[in-house]
């Protein structure tokens, strides 16, 4: 059953996760320790990577309910102490449609460590993202039973805030909540596990992780997110974290409304203002040959990987292989310039069939014959908007508020890093042969 882990419990969080990389082990973080865990569509539970910004709570799904207020049957806007009508586990279960979907959630953290100077918070690397399968009721059908209105916002709070502390609240425009969201009781084929939002998460297809709210027990509905002094303790999640931030001393304005909330897209292509992270960008990982392989010379090279743009399909992988030492170059005078570190010619990956749905990443693969030297391989991916991975991260610049110049621009908590160099991997091809 779920339980509260508690510091010195046994096993400790890196025993009974020998697949992750622990980054704190109360409240738990953990990141998929090697590439080679994800070479392949799905993630199983014990290797899906863990983000907690409070301890893991203990939790039943007896007894479980979640209450709903807000503009639902037929009440008024109210504020964070407001009653309102109660869903219990079992009619969640019971009297609502089943909906199952595939999902590659990424955090918005992943990829933090590679920003220079550092970004505050935990260094993530590359394993901040896994695919599951989520099964559970669409938020839709329950909006539909409660009369909720068509348009507004939905503030989805999560119970593992211990008291005092600020509740992890999110809003979610209604549009995106009605079309795909779900509220999820399982992951894999069974019942949620306690890290993942035992008895029930809210589940956003495409979106980044810090969207689909774990242990949910109140879903607020209104015209606007949940802001200002009168939802004090509900607002740090929305309004200060997961936003693009370039001066921590600045406090970012309450984008409250659908119309004037901001995406990170839309941020790039308007005057800068502070985007929130909703949607996923394209982002793509090399998942063989790992990272300081050493390969045979003799042998065809299989370069196989994964990619994935949120809720847009990705449309194109390309590969560069960087020479850094070969024959060819290492036989060749000194007038032959140095080593090619990739990024400098591409060519196309095959792409797999997106079997999974719009939202799992898809494979990508490629056959490779090299000669016996030392590379760096990168892929970029390119998804059906035209959006494509950026090669590095910019130098801090206020200016800089959306990528520009091939460069992700650096932001003070280090969030949606998806330039393709940090991620690139370096191996020798039968080197005794150089
Ligand atoms: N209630 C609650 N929900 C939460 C969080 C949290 O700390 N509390 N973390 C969020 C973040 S930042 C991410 S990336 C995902 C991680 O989900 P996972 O632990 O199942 O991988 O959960 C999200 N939902
Ligand atoms: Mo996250």
């Amino acid at each position: 059953m779920p339980r509260e882990r508690r510091p010195g419990d046994e096993p400790p969080l890196d025993e009974e996760f020998p697949s992750l990389r622990v980054l704190s082990a109360s409240p738990e973080n953990a990141e998929v320790a090697s590439r080679t865990a994800l070479d392949g569509l799905l993630t199983s539970v014990g290797t899906h990577y863990i983000r907690n910004h409070y301890p893991t709570p203990e939790t039943e799904a007896e007894g479980w309910t979640i209450s709903l207020t807000g503009l639902l049957d037929g009440s008024g806007e109210t504020g964070p102490n407001a009653d309102g009508p109660v869903v219990e586990m079992d009619e969640l279960r019971e009297d609502y449609p089943t909906e199952s979907v595939v999902h590659t959630m990424e955090c918005s953290g992943n990829g933090r460590a590679f920003f220079e100077p550092d970004a505050e918070g935990h260094q993530w690397t590359d394993g901040a993202v896994s695919t599951a399968v989520w099964t559970g009721t669409p938020v839709q059908a329950l909006l539909d039973e409660y009369d909720a209105p068509a348009e507004g916002w939905v503030a989805v709070m999560g119970g593992d805030a211990p008291e005092g502390e600020e509740v992890f609240c999110r809003s979610l425009p209604m549009g995106k909540v009605r079309v795909d969201c779900v509220l999820a009781y399982e992951m894999n084929g069974r019942p949620l596990p306690a890290d993942h939002g035992h008895p029930v998460r809210l589940l956003v297809p495409g979106w980044f992780g810090n969207n689909s709210v774990k242990w949910v027990d109140r879903i607020h509905v209104a015209d606007s997110m949940p802001t200002g002094e009168k939802w004090e303790g509900y607002t740090k999640y929305q309004q200060l974290e997961y936003r693009l931030r370039f001066d921590d001393d600045e406090d970012p304005e309450e984008l409250a409304t659908v119309e004037t909330a901001d995406t990170y897209e839309q941020m790039m292509a308007d005057e800068p203002r502070h985007a929130y992270f909703f949607d996923q960008l394209p982002k793509s990982l090399i998942t063989a040959p790992a990272d300081g392989a050493t390969l045979s010379a003799d042998e065809t090279v299989e370069i196989r990987g994964l990619a994935w743009a949120g809720e847009t399909p990705v449309e194109r992988v390309e590969l560069s292989m960087g020479v850094r030492k070969s024959r060819a170059l290492s036989s060749q005078s000194e007038a032959s310039n140095a080593s090619d570190d990739g990024g400098e010619t591409w060519s196309d990956a095959d792409l797999g069939e997106p079997a999974l749905g719009r939202y799992a990443w898809r494979r990508f693969r490629a056959e490779w014959n090299p000669e016996p030297g030392e590379y760096r391989l990168l892929a970029r991916a390119t998804d059906a908007k035209g959006r494509v991975q950026p090669a590095r991260i910019a130098e801090p610049d206020p200016e800089q508020t959306g990528i520009a110049g091939d460069a992700y621009p650096w932001n003070t908590q280090g969030y949606g890093n998806n330039a393709h160099r940090p991620l690139g991997v370096s191996v020798t091809v039968g080197l005794d042969e150089i």
